[in-house]
C-alpha cells in the first residue's frame, strides 16, 4: 500500500473529494486514488463501500499507511489540515500568523456554509450549463465569495488567495469550477485567480478523470 490513499467520489460531482486531492497533490507526496461512485442504489450501494473504509459513511477518506498499522482521516478540512501539518514544506497554510488565521476563517467558512451555492450551482466539473434563475441566498452567497476573494487577492497580491497556495484554495477550488461550468460573471483579478485554479494539474487531472466518467455515461 502507498504511503497515502484518498477515497474519493464520483469526480464530477464529489466536490468534496476534490479538495484534500488538490492539497495531497500540492505536496508532492505519492499517493493513490480509490473511486467510488456516488448514488449507486444496486449493492454494494455507495454507502456500503464508504463504510469499509470510513464510519462517518462520507468520502473524502485519507489512509496513511503508517508501517502497516492505517490512520484513516477523514472529511476534507481535517484532510488538509493532516497533511498541512505533515507536509510543512509545502506551505499549505502561510507563514505569517495573520495571514493564517485570516486564511484559515475562509476555510472554514467555505466548508460550513454557502448552502444555496451548493444547492443552486451543483459541481458538474467537465461540464458547461446554463446560469438557473437564482435565489436571492445564491446571489447574496456567490457576491460574499466573490468579494472574500477580490480582497484577499488585493491584500497579498499573489497568485492565490493568499500568495502560495493554501487550505483556502483547495477548499475553493470546487467552486471555482462551478462558477466555470455556470459562467459566473466576475472582476479580472477574480477571473485572473480562477484560471489559475483550473490551471493547477490537480484540476487538470481532475478534469480528465471526470471528462472519463461524462465520455462512460456514467454522469
Ligand atoms: N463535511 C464532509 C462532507 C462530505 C460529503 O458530504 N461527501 C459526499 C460526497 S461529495 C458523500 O460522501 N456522500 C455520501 C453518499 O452519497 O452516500 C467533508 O467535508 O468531507
Amino acid at each position: 500500500m502507498a504511503l497515502y490513499t484518498l477515497i474519493v467520489g464520483t469526480r464530477s460531482w464529489s466536490s468534496w473529494s476534490l479538495r484534500p486531492y488538490v492539497a495531497l497533490k500540492a505536496t508532492g507526496a505519492p499517493f493513490e486514488v480509490a473511486d467510488i461512485r456516488l448514488r449507486q442504489t444496486d449493492a454494494p450501494t455507495t454507502r456500503e463501500q464508504i463504510l469499509k473504509h470510513s464510519p462517518a459513511g462520507k468520502v473524502p477518506v485519507l489512509k496513511i499507511d503508517q508501517g502497516g498499522e492505517i490512520l484513516t482521516v477523514w472529511d476534507s478540512l481535517a484532510i488538509c489540515e493532516t497533511l498541512a501539518e505533515r507536509h510543512p514544506e509545502a506551505g499549505l497554510w502561510p507563514k505569517d500568523a495573520s495571514a493564517r488565521a485570516t486564511a484559515r476563517s475562509y476555510a472554514c467558512e467555505m466548508h460550513s456554509g454557502f448552502p444555496d451555492v451548493r444547492d443552486q450551482l451543483s459541481m458538474d466539473f467537465a461540464r458547461k450549463k446554463e446560469l438557473p434563475e437564482l435565489r436571492p441566498e445564491t446571489k447574496s452567497q456567490i457576491e460574499r465569495i466573490l468579494s472574500a476573494w477580490e480582497s484577499a487577492l488585493a491584500v497579498h497580491k499573489g497568485e492565490f488567495l493568499f500568495g502560495g497556495l493554501s487550505v483556502a484554495d483547495c477548499m475553493y477550488a470546487p467552486v471555482v469550477s462551478r462558477f466555470v461550468t455556470y459562467g459566473v460573471p466576475a472582476s479580472t483579478p477574480v477571473k485572473t485567480y480562477m484560471d489559475r485554479v483550473m490551471a493547477l494539474p490537480a484540476m487538470q487531472e481532475w478534469r480528465k478523470a471526470a471528462q472519463a466518467e461524462v465520455d462512460a455515461g456514467i454522469v
